[in-house]
């Protein structure tokens, strides 16, 4: 039996009832294959994939809390520190009643690869609970932070580990985490990102996924002889993400006519109000049935259909396993030229395989949205250095770490025969780092 599929069988033995990590691991190993074949008894003699599908260590524990009713509430907190061996563990904590360890897990490992690609010292790592911040009070939601911080505070620190936002963490929740880290450890460090610009948060952060996953998309439409502006775009989701994808889309010359959340959709022929989106989503929390309210003209769908609208560019920044085969088809039928994740592994393997064949220009998330961690840590260097850079730098070294990771990436899939295949480049560029380090760092 081939290696991979040594350690890939061995991965899902080992980890029973975990699809989304065997997802993520199989989608990695499959296109790691000619690296693999290339150095087989190397990695074989050292069980480099064996050591890097297995986190380093992962944390589960007890999150009580108390309602605004004064009942007592329990919650089952994660932490995966999956992989250091090229900087200190980093990665968002998601809040969502979703969560279980196999979800940290895949986002832990995709991590690892993403974190390699931005070129900066950061090693991979995931976390978050199983709470749901939707309809609670700001109460309730500093209690659970305050009580999810307590147990994580024992296992993070500025050079250890460095949380950030994800699904439903957002600077609200980030603040209050902040601040009771701060309180039990007495010590002022970088030790979250995404945090407030009043207390050492970096400028852009807040829109570094949404624009970066632009820059990345724009770099990779160049590339093949095409670019943003006139095109028109479907976005899924309605958060951090899709937000600010729809503004830097928008100022780019494109016109975005969808978005979602885990209730229905919007369809704004016209290209969505983004001061109304945010308004009902950044400042009421509310669902996007009130966006009608502010344009008469859209549509409000219940349910999924994002995908069925015709567009020129797809960019799904919900969730994963959001954008599956039969909405690949419709993508291609409706004449898609490009598919970027904004999300964590949104699209489905066979969606993927369907739309590379078709032709379709395909951007992993590992690739096209780690303008967020990559922002996460210009933070890490400015809290290290106590000062804080322009909206303009930041700004400028995130397209400048987007445009490199697309070359990048390109440059990988060509050396290996596999030009044009941007999973396999985001995989194989991000994978040479960190098994380089991981060789010249031993047994560890
Ligand atoms: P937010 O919580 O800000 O927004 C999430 C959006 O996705 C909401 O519109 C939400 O709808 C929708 N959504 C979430 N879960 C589901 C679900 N199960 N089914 C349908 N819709 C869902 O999160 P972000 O925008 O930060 O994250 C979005 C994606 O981007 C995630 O995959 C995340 O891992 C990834 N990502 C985030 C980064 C960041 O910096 N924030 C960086 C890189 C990747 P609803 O409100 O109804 O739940
Ligand atoms: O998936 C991701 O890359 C994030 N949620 C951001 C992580 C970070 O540390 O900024």
């Amino acid at each position: 039996m081939s290696y991979v599929d040594q350690v890939y069988e061995n991965v899902v033995k080992k980890n029973p009832a975990e699809p989304e990590f065997h997802q993520a691991v199989k989608e990695v190993l499959e296109s790691l294959r000619p690296v693999i074949e290339a150095n087989e008894e190397t990695y074989r003699r050292e069980a480099l994939l064996e050591r890097l599908v297995e986190p380093d260590r992962q944390f589960k524990f007890r999150v009580p809390w108390v309602d605004d009713q004064g009942q007592v509430q329990v919650n089952t907190g994660y932490r995966v520190q999956f992989n250091n061996s090229i900087g200190p563990y980093k990665g968002g904590l998601r809040l969502h009643p979703s969560v279980n360890l196999g979800i940290i897990k895949f986002l832990g490992f995709e991590q690892i690869f993403k974190n390699s690609l931005t070129g900066l010292p950061i090693g991979g790592g995931k976390g978050g609970s199983d709470f749901d911040p939707k309809g609670k009070s700001d109460r309730e939601v500093m209690a659970f932070c305050q009580s999810f911080m307590t147990e994580l505070c024992k296992y993070i620190g500025a050079d250890t580990d460095v949380p950030a936002g994800d699904i439903g963490t957002g600077a609200r929740e980030i603040g209050y985490m902040f601040g009771q880290y701060k309180k039990i450890k007495s010590v002022y460090e970088g030790v979250l990102t995404g945090k407030g610009l009043s207390y050492g948060g970096s400028l852009a952060r807040t829109e570094a996924t949404g624009y970066g996953l632009l820059y990345l998309t724009e770099e990779m439409l160049k590339s093949n002889g095409h670019d943003m502006a006139g095109k028109t775009v479907a976005i899924s989701g309605s958060g951090n993400v899709a937000i600010y994808a729809a503004q830097k889309a928008q100022q780019m010359g494109a016109k975005v006519v969808t978005c979602s959340d885990s209730n229905g959709w919007v369809y704004d022929p016209e290209g969505i109000d983004l001061d109304a989106l945010k308004e009902i989503k950044e400042v009421k929390r509310a669902r996007l049935t009130e966006y009608k309210n502010y344009r008469p003209n859209s549509e409000y769908h219940e349910g999924r259909g994002v995908w069925t609208v015709k567009c020129d560019i797809a960019l799904p920044c919900a969730t994963q396993n959001e954008l599956f085969i039969e909405d690949a088809e419709a993508l291609v039928a409706n004449g898609c030229i490009a598919v970027a994740e904004g999300a964590n592994m949104p699209t489905t393997m066979d969606a993927t395989e369907y739309l590379q064949k078709n032709g379709v220009l395909f951007a992993p998330g590992k690739a096209a949205n780690a303008g967020g961690v990559a922002t996460s840590a210009l933070e890490m260097s400015q809290n290290s250095e106590r000062l804080s850079w322009t909206f303009e730098e930041v700004d400028s070294k995130l397209k400048n770490i987007m445009v490199n990771i697309f070359h990048n990436l390109d440059d990988a899939a060509k050396r290996y025969g596999k030009e044009g295949d941007y999973v396999a480049g985001a995989n194989i560029a991000g994978f040479e780092k960190v098994a380089e380090a991981m060789l010249a760092q031993g047994v560890c």
